[in-house]
């Protein structure tokens, strides 16, 4: 377990710089909601994940994280509550297998994930430790926080008094106003030869060319943010919403929850993994899902508050 003391020791190592850097991406962004056209009918996509039918629904207004939640945030959490996360009481978690330091290879037991060639089961990984024991957040604080489930996102949610946002909320803050576009900021994966986001380039999963600057997580800052102001809604992490998965969208289109129940639980935004060839679910109205207590070196989460919520100043970037 990281617990409180060691939460603590890792924000008092931080540099002040560091910190007030952190500090900075905990900003937040007013959504004025209103209606847009969710989902994609683009035969590019997977139909067959309930990206369509095209539909138009409105959305009340709410504050949204303008970065996904960092390893700083989720260390100021459990230095305050000495919240243990799910990965810790499982006692291991996935990690990315080039990730995965030689001695953490030799010296645990890494297990195989029959199926997924790309994942290790490694034991001690948790939000503190991304690769392992010995590994640790110091001087990447700025990193979105990995290894965290659901639930552990919804308990850091109402530590904070916000909760996660709904599929249709994060969908909406992602498109940033753009109508129908392919990617939060528009229809070109690199316009002008330009990177947007990070995910895989190179051979997938073997050599990542890493031509965006990133092989694993970027820092949650590390590209433009999109008309609404958030930063990295595409690649990075998949980030955690609200709702049940389902490939049935109901008939609900005024502010939908999802089904009352299911198995897994949304995700959205595709991470450093996603490559155009086998997982171009980058794309703004791509979506997977995963059992709430499921954690994985490439799975974050963004809040979402009242709309009237006192957040801190989105600060001038670029
Ligand atoms: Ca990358």
């Amino acid at each position: 377990m990281i617990g409180t003391d060691a939460a603590r020791r890792l924000l008092a190592r931080s540099g002040e710089r560091e910190r007030q850097r952190c500090e900075s991406l905990a900003a937040r962004v007013p959504i004025a909601g209103g209606s847009f056209l969710m989902g994609t009918d683009n035969p590019d996509g997977f139909p067959a994940d309930g990206e369509g039918p095209v539909r138009a629904v409105t959305v009340s207004p709410f504050a949204c994280d303008a970065f996904c939640v960092t390893g700083y945030r989720f260390a100021r959490f459990v230095a305050a509550t000495g919240y243990v996360t799910e990965a810790e009481l499982f006692g291991w978690s996935f990690v990315f297998h080039a990730h995965v330091p030689e001695a953490v290879a030799a010296g645990y037991e890494v297990r195989e994930v029959p199926g997924v060639s790309w994942w290790r089961g490694v034991p001690g990984a948790c939000w503190a430790q991304p690769e392992g024991p010995g590994t640790t957040l110091a001087g990447r604080l700025d990193e979105p926080v990995a290894h965290v489930s659901w639930n552990d996102a919804v308990a850091l949610a109402r530590f904070e008094g916000g909760r996660l946002p709904t599929e249709t909320e994060w969908e909406m803050a992602a498109r940033g106003g753009l109508e129908q576009a392919i990617y939060s900021w528009g229809d070109e994966l690199a316009p002008g030869g330009e990177h947007r986001c990070n995910v895989w380039q190179g051979a997938f999963p073997d050599r990542d060319a890493a031509e965006d600057g990133y092989a694993g997580r970027a820092p949650v800052d590390a590209f433009p943010a999109n008309g609404f102001g958030l930063y990295n809604a595409a690649g990075n992490v998949w980030e955690w919403c609200a709702d049940w998965f389902s490939t049935d969208h109901g008939p609900d289109r005024v502010d939908p929850r999802g089904p009352a129940r299911g198995r897994g639980k949304v995700m959205k935004g595709g991470s450093f993994l996603c490559h155009h060839s086998y997982c171009n679910r980058y794309r703004v109205g791509a979506r997977t899902a995963n059992t709430p207590d499921s954690s994985t070196a490439n799975c974050g989460v963004r809040l979402v508050f009242p709309p009237d919520s006192p957040g801190r100043a989105l600060l001038s970037r670029r």
